[in-house]
């Protein structure tokens, strides 16, 4: 790690170390070191569809069996992905801080596998299921499934995956939270993510906004680099834990 990685690094661990109220958000990148392909890299695609074409009312709308085909694929494709210490990391800074909320923008789940109990999932969960019909929310883990697309087991009308695609509305409510989490903390960290998607991507410039320290963590430069204190260049799974000193279980 070069010198100002090393500097960034420290100067990260000291802002940390001083705050008690923390906001993060997460990107596919703190999931790549699980396994899971990110949106938009290389591994971002699927029978040459590009994620952004099949993430879309309308794509489900012309066909559903399709768009069920890659979120089954996407299924099984993390069925065994487990949290990286980036996960764990982040489960533990929660329970070093008085406020602590986790707003992610992925869908795997993994940051709840890895302890975080404070998490907004702004775009929806790939294991959940929402009837088209009577808007039934169910957890469904198995893959792959076996009707494709799957029927709601209370009236039988047809599931989709209960994400949040492009053209959709936030829910509201998360939007809500994460502006007040947002207010209420003194540093934001934006970690693995592009900052292409918005409203996420414009989570960043409404903390700088407020007054809060942001620091980016981000195996890249990105575009929204030059508007946070710093960004630390380097894998999230190997930055997050060395931003804190885990507490001994006896202490
Ligand atoms: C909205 C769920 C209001 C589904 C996702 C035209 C018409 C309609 C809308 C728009 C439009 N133009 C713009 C919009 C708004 C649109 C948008 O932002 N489009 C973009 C493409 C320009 N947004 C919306 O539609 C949103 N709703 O705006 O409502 C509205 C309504 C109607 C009309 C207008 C406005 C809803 C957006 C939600 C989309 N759903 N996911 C699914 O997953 O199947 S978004 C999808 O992208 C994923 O959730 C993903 O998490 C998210 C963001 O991507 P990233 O997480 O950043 O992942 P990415 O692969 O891009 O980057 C990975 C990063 O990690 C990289 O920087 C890489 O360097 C880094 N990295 C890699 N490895 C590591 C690492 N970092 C650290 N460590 C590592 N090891
Ligand atoms: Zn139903």
């Amino acid at each position: 790690m070069g010198d100002t990685e090393e500097k960034n690094l420290l100067q990260a661990r000291l802002i940390l170390e001083h705050s008690s109220s923390v906001t993060v958000l997460s990107g596919a990148g703190i999931s790549a070191e699980s396994g899971v392909p990110t949106f938009r890299g290389t591994d971002g695609l699927w029978r040459n569809f590009r994620s952004e074409n099949l993430a879309t009312p309308e794509a489900f709308r012309e066909n559903p069996r399709l768009v069920w085909e890659w979120y089954d694929w996407r299924r099984c494709a993390v069925k065994d992905a487990r949290p990286n210490p980036g996960h764990f990391a982040l489960a533990e800074l929660e329970n070093q801080k008085k406020k602590f909320t986790l707003v992610t923008q992925n869908i795997d789940g993994l940051h709840q596998m890895a302890g975080s109990r404070n998490v907004l999932e702004m775009h929806g969960n790939l294991w959940e299921i929402k009837c088209t019909k009577c808007g039934l929310i169910t957890k469904d883990y198995r893959v792959p499934l076996e009707e494709l697309p799957p029927l709601c087991p209370s009236c039988g009308g047809m599931g989709r995956p209960n994400v949040v695609w492009f053209g959709e509305l936030i829910p509201m409510e998360v939007i809500d939270k994460t502006l007040k989490a947002i207010e209420d903390c003194e540093v934001m960290l934006i970690i693995g993510t592009s900052g292409v998607v918005e409203p996420a991507a414009s989570m960043g410039l409404v903390a700088k906004q407020a007054g809060k320290t942001v620091i980016e963590i981000n195996i890249e430069h990105t575009p929204n680099s030059p508007l946070f204190d710093f960004t630390i260049l380097g894998k999230s799974g190997e930055v997050l834990p060395l931003l804190y000193t885990p507490r001994m279980a006896y202490s």
